[in-house]
């Protein structure tokens, strides 16, 4: 990596603070998420300091479980620091377009395969990468402050850190509509597609932090959950649950757009529309690597989205998608190509192909 960007990318740029804060308190090894400008992106030194501490605290008696968090209202995580990818590779820093993703897809799997209850306390934002650090986890919370999401079509991305097994694992159509759409939903819904383990009040959550400082075990843990946790109520995606299936269970963008067409209310039409503004590549893109993933285990899904995200890298749409929507804030990315029908099979079938 290039040494400039190592320092600028070292953990205290911000007002001279650390983007990980890190305590043992009572059983618990606590990670907050300190970012907050940034929403929490996820920086490359930020993926490297929590799988620091998750590897000292795996073995580390004194510690029961962990607990994940944000020292903002606003935001649990936007999503990976695609603003440094940006200057990666404007810089033409291959290795670390290389680093920040491996190393970012290592940790999800870290925390997939943890032997204690990793519990994410997802109180505000949680997209992108932010569900890669929460959603494999074991114990997943959110409230009545949750936004949910995968919008990386949005960028000329693809939903990646894992988003092939976890949206493969919803309900019916649902991990489609959201990975494909890249619309967000709420705590509620979050729980109903199964994403989220448990929900309580945001005001509750401090409450609920202090007990679980006494939990010992995985069973500890369920039990101050189960208590602290409201049951499933309605919501709009179960609302929306018969549209979705009906609209998403095709194996073509092509297709999925002519059934919505074929719907008569306003919600099948607002997604159509909505869709228009996102990259048509990558729409492909996130219905190829969903459906290719399903049943995979999450290693397989991971050791995937490392090859795909290699490949976009080498693209257009994903540099011009941060441009539109986090750099330049014109909301108005140039695709290419711009049009659905001129992106081929071939082009998809690229992206899967390993290079070297
Ligand atoms: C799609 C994305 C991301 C996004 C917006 C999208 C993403 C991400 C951010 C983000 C937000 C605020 C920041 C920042 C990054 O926005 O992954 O640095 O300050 O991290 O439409 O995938």
């Amino acid at each position: 990596m290039d040494f400039s960007l190592a320092l600028e990318q070292a953990s205290f740029r911000e007002s001279g603070e650390q983007e990980i804060l890190s305590k043992v308190d009572g059983h618990a090894g606590v990670i907050t998420l300190n970012r907050p400008k940034a929403l929490n992106a996820l920086s490359l030194p930020m993926i490297r300091e929590i799988t620091r501490l998750l590897m000292g605290w795996k073995d580390d008696p004194r510690i029961g479980v962990v607990i994940v968090q944000s020292s903002n209202e606003r935001a649990f995580c936007a999503g990976g620091d695609v603003r440094s990818v940006y200057e990666a590779h404007r810089k033409g820093d291959q290795d670390f377009m290389a680093a920040i993703f491996q190393e970012e897809y290592l940790l999800n799997f870290i925390i997939s395969i943890y032997p204690k209850p990793y519990i994410s306390l997802m109180d505000g934002i949680a997209l992108g990468g932010g569900l890669g650090i929460s959603l494999h986890g074991s114990h997943r919370i959110v409230t009545e402050r949750t936004t949910m999401g995968m919008p990386e079509t949005g960028i000329g991305f693809f939903p990646d850190v894992g988003a092939g097994y976890f949206l493969n694992r919803c309900p019916g159509e649902i991990g489609t509509y959201l990975g494909v759409m890249g619309e967000s939903i709420s705590g509620e819904d979050a729980l109903y597609a199964g994403l989220a383990t448990h929900r309580v009040g945001s005001a509750e959550m401090p409450t609920v932090y202090r007990s679980l400082l006494r939990a010992r075990s995985t069973g500890d843990v369920d039990d101050i959950l189960q208590d602290a946790a409201g049951g499933q109520q309605d919501c709009w995606l179960q609302t929306y649950r018969d549209l979705i299936d009906r609209c998403f269970s095709f194996s073509s963008i092509e297709e999925i757009f002519k059934a919505l067409q074929q719907e008569s209310g306003p919600i099948a039409q607002a997604w159509l529309k909505g869709s228009i503004k996102k990259s048509p590549t990558s729409l492909k893109l996130a219905l190829a690597v969903l459906r290719r993933t399903k049943g995979l285990p999450l290693k397989e899904v991971l050791a995937l989205d490392f090859q795909v995200s290699q490949q976009c890298v080498k693209n257009h749409d994903f540099f011009e998608g941060i441009r539109a929507v986090l750099v330049d804030k014109d909301q108005a990315p140039l695709w290419k190509p711009s049009q659905l029908s001129d992106v081929t099979p071939e082009m998809i079938e690229g992206y899967f192909i390993p290079s070297e």
